[in-house]
């Protein structure tokens, strides 16, 4: 991978550090200079580097109310001012400083102790500038302990080339006298530190194009490291394992460090630290002691070389292109607490309306209205469920987005029209490349507010080439496009503004290409050197780009209607916060078996980097998958968050319809298998968007003590649902083995067979010919479901419920269930119902069993729903009301000891039931299941109720 300049220099200062004993950082903290800031909760210091003694920078520390450590870094009386605003994009709010915290200035150090035990404290050592987190005298994150730190301050070519006197750089590198001071002249210092050449300094050139840098150098390097924790997650979006291999040090995995600048990279490999469509830089460092993770808030380009110099330990050196010093520590211990503090910071995922975890079948492109409507009519006719119809690029006119190309859509409304008939929707493409012509308003009225993105110049606005042929960019950094852009998306004219009155409220919207993809800029995008809103150079701000598109085209979703509803923006690229406004995909992927895998474990990535709604182009992008890869592809979307088909332009038609026997049927199968499990991602997404927990969850998550299962990517947990997913990403395969975390059972979804992952840590044999999943129930928990077929999910409002009730070995278990109408934002107001079921058995040696209902909202009413805590809540709010005659029509239990002698209602009647003898939970074997199946209780979904299976 060619490395930038700016990568090349950090990683040289690594390698001298490396290969000087005597390296030391050269930036130290004025002990003098440390003072309570006015804002009496953090604390400043001025920092100077004995490299460059006439530079000041200024460094700011201060611990946020949930324990977050925020470190920052400036230079001050620069020349220039480094990029300062890539927080305030990805965070939710200006965090709250802790004003409990017991802070000690001493003459080495500064010192906070904090924590509900007093246990996390935080040390700024200031010869050099350290700064360490503890949790019980432990070390946990420590930023430049390795002496990485360097903030190349702004210079002029002139003032550089004046202060150069011949160089004479000792042999031997430098010494260190007996009171450890440098003992060096100043220009040789410098080199040592710096290297002796100005590789990229003022101008860089990458194949044709050469990147002007009337900054200079700016790049800033800093190492962070995590003593004590050996595995390390995140840093989306790589192809690569979820367990981030090494890349430098003694057989590092990868020779190129991970590379996090926001790019559309045609035909990416499916084992890769190069970049790809979005940057979080968000990292998880972890070990059965505790988790905790950093978020670097930069949004330059940034490469991040990682080691493993212990099992036990790792280091991280992060490299960015310009940008201030902007870490946010997150002490954890826990992985769901780093979710918190992720989410607190940068906000928890929205929650999508109900339909959009329904499948989506897109292609690019189906080519006019009528193709659209035979398309839904095959589905309808093979009874296949669907709810989103998507139009790529070929809609619009001369790929003017927003303007349809009337020779093949005629009727826009119409079609729309057609699709909402059956409670369906459409997503159409918006493209953040504005075509440059007189007769594109969109393109017009950008111009003449002065709102698109600007050459180098600062004056004239960038053009570039893409599909639509010369065009030119909106700068969402500009305050003075957002209700420009929002008004596009009215269905209904709004004074003398364009709108898309050729759209229905139930057209929803996909952003592509907004990296952004640029076909004839450097490496596919906009030069570095182009100028956004406050002067800012298009590479301090690149990898936020796409976020902001994505941002404002969910506010104007939200925006055109009153009351407002549920936007859904899809997005290709992705930002700290992203999740805040939709889904993200993985982008061009291949039809191959590899891209499948690799698929399955980014959209892994993205989910504990806060961004659960994520998936991959089901069937591949490019290339036509055979039928088997197909059925397997559709059981990995049925198990990612985001379920879309898509297809590339010169692929063969590969509608699930079209497949033909046995294929089709399995296809089938599975688009019912996610729909009859709705309500199991919905509880998930509702958990997700109040705790930050991710909606799929990794083993080190779910069980972040047992160390077997840090590695594992191609398995997973579906919220708190307690199903464990292992989808097939190869081919001929007829089994797999499955990882078992503890000693418990499971049981398989399809066959209630029994499994034990007794003694702790054990693989088992699940059964995965290509009919099958390996799909199963961890002992313990309530899976509620619907299982009558439809169309499309708002269909299945008034469905009835199926309960799994899987007992544990102890004979109990539990569930969620989370309703409400899925599409506006009344569930605010206490419009739900949240459901907490649990099955228990009335005393210990008990053979007897309590199935019970109950409303969970009223026990947590603080939790229920994103954002607001229900104070009003009352469990017989307008939705429930509206929900009150849906019933459990089936409750199938799981392992139960023993043959019933009856099971009613409590109070009730006799109920019909039938029992298969088979393993007990609480038997040592394997095998199938004792099964109960209770015939339509005729208990209502929203209400509270108790079922006696007495033994
Ligand atoms: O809009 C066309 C495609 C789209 O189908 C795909 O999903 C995007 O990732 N788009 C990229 C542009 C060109 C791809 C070669």
């Amino acid at each position: 991978m060619l490395q930038a300049a700016f990568c090349r220099r950090g990683r040289a200062l690594s390698a001298r550090a490396n290969d000087s004993p005597s390296w030391r950082s050269p930036y130290t903290v004025d002990s003098s200079s440390v003072a309570l800031a006015p804002d009496q909760v953090s604390f400043t210091a001025a920092v100077i580097s004995s490299i460059y003694p006439d530079i000041k920078f200024a460094l700011d520390v201060r611990v946020h109310e949930d324990g977050v450590v925020r470190v920052r870094m400036d230079e001050v009386d620069g020349i220039r001012k480094r990029y300062n605003e890539a927080a305030s994009w990805a965070l939710l709010d200006e965090p709250k400083a802790s004003r409990d915290i017991q802070w000690t200035v001493r003459k080495k150090d500064l010192r906070a102790v904090y924590g509900s035990m007093k246990d996390v404290e935080l040390v700024v050592s200031f010869d050099p500038l350290k700064v360490t987190l503890l949790r019980n005298g432990k070390e946990q994150v420590v930023l430049n302990g390795r002496g990485l730190l360097h903030m190349e301050h702004f210079r002029t070519k002139e003032s550089v080339a004046q202060s150069k006197p011949p160089m004479d750089i000792p042999e031997e590198g430098f010494d260190v006298d007996d009171s450890n001071q440098v003992v060096m002249q100043a220009n040789s210092r410098t080199a040592w530190f710096e290297g002796e050449t100005e590789d990229g300094w003022w101008e860089e050139t990458f194949s044709s194009w050469t990147d002007s840098k009337p900054k200079g150098p700016e790049s800033l390097s800093i190492d962070i490291d995590f003593p004590n924790h050996g595995h390390l997650y995140g840093i989306p979006q790589h192809a690569t394992r979820l367990d981030l291999p090494t890349t430098t040090g003694e057989n590092a995995y990868y020779s190129d460090p991970y590379r996090l600048y926001n790019a559309d990279v045609f035909e990416y490999l499916a084992d890769s630290t190069m970049s790809l469509y979005g940057s979080i830089p968000v990292l998880h460092a972890h070990s059965a002691d505790s988790t905790v993770g950093v978020f670097d808030a930069v949004a330059s380009e940034t490469w991040i070389d990682v080691s493993r110099p212990a099992s036990t330990s790792t280091h991280t050196h992060w490299i960015s292109e310009s940008g201030i010093l902007d870490v946010f520590i997150l002490p954890g211990p826990t992985p769901s607490d780093v979710f918190a503090q992720y989410t607190g910071l940068t906000g928890t995922p929205a929650l999508p309306a109900h339909w959009a975890l329904g499948y989506h079948q897109c292609r690019w492109n189906y080519v006019s209205s009528d193709d659209v409507r035979s398309v839904q009519k095959r589905f309808d006719e093979e009874d296949m469920p669907v709810d989103v119809f998507w139009l790529d690029i070929e809609y619009a006119e001369d790929h003017k987005y927003f303007v349809w190309d009337k020779k093949n859509f005629p009727d826009p409304v119409d079609m729309t029209h057609d699709v909402e008939a059956l409670a369906r929707k459409m997503v159409v493409i918006v493209d953040p490349h504005l075509k440059r012509t007189s007769d594109y308003p969109v393109y017009q009225q950008a111009m003449e507010l002065g709102v698109l993105v600007k050459q180098k110049d600062g004056n004239n606005d960038y053009e570039g080439w893409c599909w639509s042929g010369s065009a030119s960019w909106p700068d969402f950094f500009n305050p003075a496009s957002w209700d420009w852009w929002k008004s596009l998306f009215k269905t209904e004219q709004h004074g003398s503004q364009w709108s898309w009155l050729e759209s229905t409220v139930n057209t929803f919207i996909w952003n592509d290409m907004n990296e952004p993809a640029v076909f004839n800029g450097p490496e596919i995008s906009m030069p570095r050197d182009n100028i956004h809103y406050g002067g800012w150079e298009h590479r301090d701000v690149h990898n936020i780009n796409g976020m902001l598109f994505s941002n404002l085209t969910s506010q104007a979703v939200i925006d055109r209607t009153d009351p407002p509803r549920r936007p859904f923006v899809l997005t290709r690229s992705f930002y700290a916060g992203s999740q805040r406004f939709g889904a993200m995909w993985t982008g061009d992927n291949l039809g191959t078996w590899e891209h499948m895998a690799v698929g399955v474990k980014m959209v892994l990535a993205n989910n504990i980097a806060g961004f659960s709604f994520a998936g991959s182009d089901v069937g591949g992008f490019f290339g036509n998958p055979e039928p088997e890869m197909l059925v397997r592809w559709y059981g990995v979307g049925a198990f990612a968050p985001f379920f879309r088909a898509h297809a590339h332009i010169d692929t063969k038609r590969r509608e699930p319809y079209l497949l033909d026997e046995p294929y089709k049927s399995l296809v089938r199968g599975i688009l019912r298998l996610r729909y009859s499990m709705l309500p199991i991602w919905y509880t998930a997404f509702r958990e997700a968007s109040v705790t930050g927990l991710p909606v799929l969850r990794p083993h080190y998550v779910a069980f972040p003590h047992d160390e077997a299962g840090f590695p594992i990517d191609d398995q997973y947990f579906i919220g708190s649902s307690g199903l464990l997913v292992k989808p097939v990403t190869n081919k001929d395969v007829t089994e797999m083995s499955v990882y078992l975390p503890e000693d418990q059972v499971y049981y398989d979804y399809f066959s209630e067979h029994v499994y034990r992952g007794a003694p702790a840590g054990k693989e088992v044999t699940v059964p995965a010919e290509l009919h099958q999943i390996p799909l199963l129930i961890r002992g313990g928990s309530i899976i509620p479901t619907r299982e009558r077929p439809r169309r499309s999910s708002p269909l299945m409002k008034h469905d009835p419920f199926t309960l799994r009730v899987a007992l544990d070995k102890d004979g109990g278990a539990r569930g969620e269930l989370y309703l409400d109408d899925g599409e506006t934002y009344f569930h605010r107001e206490g419009n739900i119902v949240w459901r907490e079921l649990s099955a228990e058995k009335p005393a210990k040696k008990s053979k007897s069993l309590r199935i019970s209902s109950r409303d969970l909202a009223l026990q947590k009413p603080t939790q229920a729903v994103e954002g607001v805590a229900l104070s009003k809540y009352s469990g017989a709010n307008e939705f429930a009301r509206s929900m009150e005659k849906v019933r459990v029509e089936k409750i199938i239990v799981l392992g139960l000891p023993a043959k019933p002698t009856s099971v009613r209602v409590e109070g009730g009647k006799e109920l019909e039931w039938e029992f298969n003898q088979g393993i007990a939970s609480s038997d040592k074997q394997e095998g199938t299941a004792s099964a109960l199946v209770i015939k339509d209780p005729r208990v209502s979904i929203v209400s509270d109720w108790d079922i006696i299976v007495a033994a």
